[in-house]
């Protein structure tokens, strides 16, 4: 008999939900993995992907040591050495561009959501650049619109509980597959909806949760911000606003009041490709039933006018007053609420020098066009060869014979391929970590609950390691994982009294310190610097944009870019399919059984247009790239929007590319984002 141990863990992805996670462990093995019954947000289950991490860690795939390339760069030929001679070697790379012409800034690291651990993700990481004086990256890659436009309108990104939708009596799923990548705020949907709520969903793609929805609205992509500008001229037209909250909490109601008079139905309706009476009987709905909670999620703002877009939806609640009631309101994000002390934990002052910011959603162009060039780029938690926009350009860049390429990962991921030096990271059963959420409002705890696999290190090690390589000095390249949990758990904000790492220990997670019912902005108390909800926003004054909620037009679509459209008439979204957390599952043998093939949803009138049936080879392309992919004939999309669920591995894809090939570098309007849904594309029958 060998005793079985029960570890708690948090699901280190990027998705809302954060689950606290349980792991048997027996014989130094984990044998299950389940969600954690006592934490409210999870109850006691994880979804579809998760379910199965234990594939992912014992998958034979692994990488388990460090290693030298052989082969060509994207060959993906290494051989071992040892942690020794890779970290010596990145080390005399990295001090011989620094002390180069061209300085340490051509240094790029390069990092994102593999995982959302403070300790393996944002911490040792930042310290670690910040001293050698590398270029800065902006993370923008999937929510900084969106983010920025919450801190513009409400001053953070503090939402609605997901605890208490169930007390809603109307809920929007505004741009969200709640099904598929917030699953756990389903069964609070599901309880609101017994006491008599109404659901309603607006997408261009009816994706299986609007299959659930009392009524769903289509609408054309890029387009939310003119139906929301719409709502607001109704709900004012018909005095349906709530002149006491207004007056008392927010900013610019007169000056909202003009800017709304321009937006009647008509005028946002043959916009947004929906009826008047679409927009006047939601904005009746909404105005007049409380509480009211918008879910808006990111979908809606990959497009050029993606932050005004969730700017005008996060104005609707001080409009009507939705806030003041607990289930009430607008949830984009939670994770303004984790107000860890970054000057800490990332420490800004070692920053040497004043080095470039680069934006990670034009990584194409960083790698390929800039002065002084990016010489050696350290990626990490990422997999940018086939996530970022405009791939044949990031391709280009990673197969520069002079730029040195270290990736971490823990598989050998379409950007592995192009590594100089790979070196193979820990997955969460195997490292500690506290993680941030932003769909709830509890910090989760992970121990590790088996060692780790082969020689794989976890990223803060690493960077550890390679900080006393470098020769850096200062005591907080010798902190431990414990050490940067203290000091994450240390800070002054009162949200955060009694959280210690032991408290967690014992219990797996914690909530914040905020009521059971908890209305963040039922008494106004915004984080703006009016301390008001800002319908006028001097900041994005300041920033030359309109300082009211404005429509800003996607830059790709049939109406504002007519002589594209004449070429490429299809309007491409590629979100996430269910089986598939990014590239993070999408080498897996039972999840691409799941999700079978890359494949294109197109309306049957585009395909008979096309001469294409359901299930032909298609080619998909405009003038960035291209990629193939099995046509779906489904009525899910409208004519003129194509839906391709993502993000599949290029390895694994017909051509060795994705989407991505298609999707442009240009960024959105505020918070300076990528716009992977701002695509046009044309799709034919492939000969192949
Ligand atoms: N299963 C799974 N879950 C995930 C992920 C995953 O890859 N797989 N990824 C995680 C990550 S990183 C993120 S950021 C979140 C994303 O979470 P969400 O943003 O909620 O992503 P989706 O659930 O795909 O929902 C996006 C929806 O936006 C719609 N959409 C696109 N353009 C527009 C538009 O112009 N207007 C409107 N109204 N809708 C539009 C798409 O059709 C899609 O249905 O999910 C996380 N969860
Ligand atoms: N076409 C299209 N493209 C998109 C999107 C889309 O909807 N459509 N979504 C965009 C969005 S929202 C996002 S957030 C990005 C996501 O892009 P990424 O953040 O790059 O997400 P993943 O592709 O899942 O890659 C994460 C990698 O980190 C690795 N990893 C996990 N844990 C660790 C660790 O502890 N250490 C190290 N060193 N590595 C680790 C995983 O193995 C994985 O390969 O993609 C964007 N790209
Ligand atoms: S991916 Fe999301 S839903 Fe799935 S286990 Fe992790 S946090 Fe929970
Ligand atoms: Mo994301």
């Amino acid at each position: 008999m060998t005793a079985k141990r029960i570890i708690h863990a948090a699901c280190p992805h990027d998705c809302p939900d954060t689950c606290a996670m349980l792991v048997e462990v027996e014989d130094g093995r984990a044998t299950r993995v389940s969600g954690d019954p006592d934490h409210t947000p999870t109850r006691g289950f994880l979804c579809t992907k998760v379910t199965r991490y234990l594939e992912r860690v014992y998958n034979p795939g692994r990488l388990l040591y460090p290693m030298r390339r052989v082969g060509a760069k994207g060959e993906g030929r290494f051989e071992r050495i040892s942690w020794d001679e890779a970290l010596d070697q990145i080390a005399r790379r990295f001090r011989e561009i620094a002390a180069s012409a061209d300085g340490p800034e051509a240094i790029l690291p390069y990092s994102y959501g593999g995982t959302m651990g403070i300790v393996n993700g944002s911490s040792m990481d930042r310290r670690f650049f910040h001293r050698l004086g590398a270029s800065k990256l902006a993370r923008t890659i999937c929510s900084s619109a969106g983010v920025d436009a919450m801190r513009y309108t409400v001053g953070a990104t503090i939402g609605t509980d997901m605890e208490n939708f169930h007390l809603a009596r109307l809920i929007v799923l505004w741009g969200t597959n709640t099904l598929s990548s917030n699953i756990h705020l389903w069964p609070e949907i599901q309880q609101a909806l017994s006491c008599g709520a109404r659901l309603i969903g607006i997408d261009p793609h009816r994706n299986h949760t609007m299959d659930h929805c009392h009524q769903f609205i289509q609408i054309n992509p890029g387009t939310d911000a003119a139906f929301a500008l719409a709502v607001m001229n109704v709900i004012v037209a018909e005095g349906l606003e709530d002149r006491d909250y207004i007056e008392r909490y927010t900013l610019g109601f007169e000056l909202l009041r003009e800017q709304v008079a321009a937006w009647p139905p008509a005028r946002a309706a043959s916009i947004c490709g929906v009826t008047e009476n679409e927009i006047t009987e939601f904005a009746r709905e909404y105005a007049t039933t409380r509480p009211a909670v918008i879910r808006v999620n990111y979908g809606l703002q990959r497009h050029a006018g993606g932050g005004m877009a969730v700017r005008a939806i996060a104005c609707l609640p001080a409009l009507t007053g939705a806030w003041r009631e607990a289930g009430g309101g607008v949830l984009l994000s939670s994770s303004g609420m984790f107000t860890f002390d970054e000057a800490v934990l990332q420490r800004p002052d070692l920053i040497r020098g004043n080095p470039r910011t680069v934006n990670m959603s034009r990584l194409g162009e960083a790698l390929t066009d800039f002065e002084p060039p990016v010489r050696a780029i350290y990626v990490y938690n990422s997999n940018p060869a086939a996530i970022a926009p405009d791939q044949s350009k990031v391709i280009e860049g990673l197969k520069r014979e002079d730029l040195f390429t270290v990736v971490h990962e823990q598989f050998q991921t379409d950007t592995a391929d192009y590594a100089d030096i790979l070196l193979p990271a820990t997955t969460q059963l195997e490292h500690r970590d506290i993680v941030k959420p932003y769909g709830h409002y509890y910090l989760v705890y992970n121990e590790p609950a088996i060692a780790p696999m082969g020689e794989a290190k976890p990223n803060w090690e690493v960077f550890s390691l390679l900080a006393e390589r470098m020769g850096f000095e200062e005591d907080c390249f010798k902190d431990t994982d414990e050490d940067i949990i203290r000091q994450a758990l240390s800070t002054e904000a009162a949200i955060f009294d009694g959280i210690t790492l032991d408290r967690l220990k014992r219990d797996g997670w914690a909530r914040l310190n905020l009521p059971e019912t908890f209305a963040p902005f039922a008494e106004g108390g915004f984080h703006t610097p009016s301390g008001k909800c800002e319908f006028y926003s001097e900041g994005l004054e300041r920033e030359g944009l309109d300082p009211l909620p404005d429509y800003i037009p996607p830059r790709e679509s049939p109406a504002t870019a007519p002589e594209l459209a004449a070429r490429f008439p299809l309007q491409l979204l590629s979100p996430p399919a269910n089986s598939f957390l990014n590239t993070s599952f999408s080498h897996l043998p039972s999840f691409l059984k799941s999700e079978r093939q890359p494949f294109i949803q197109i309306n049957p009138e585009d395909a008979r247009k096309r001469g294409i049936s359901d299930g032909d080879r298609v080619r998909v392309w405009n003038d960035r790239g291209e990629c193939r992919l099995v046509a779906r004939l489904s009525e899910r999309v409208k004519p003129g929007v194509a839906v391709a669920l993502s993000i599949w591995w290029n390895k694994l894809s017909p051509d060795h590319t994705n989407v991505n090939q298609t999707v442009s570098q240009a960024l959105t309007d505020i918070g300076a984002g990528a716009t992977f849904f701002d695509n046009l594309v044309e799709v034919a029958k492939s000969d192949a």
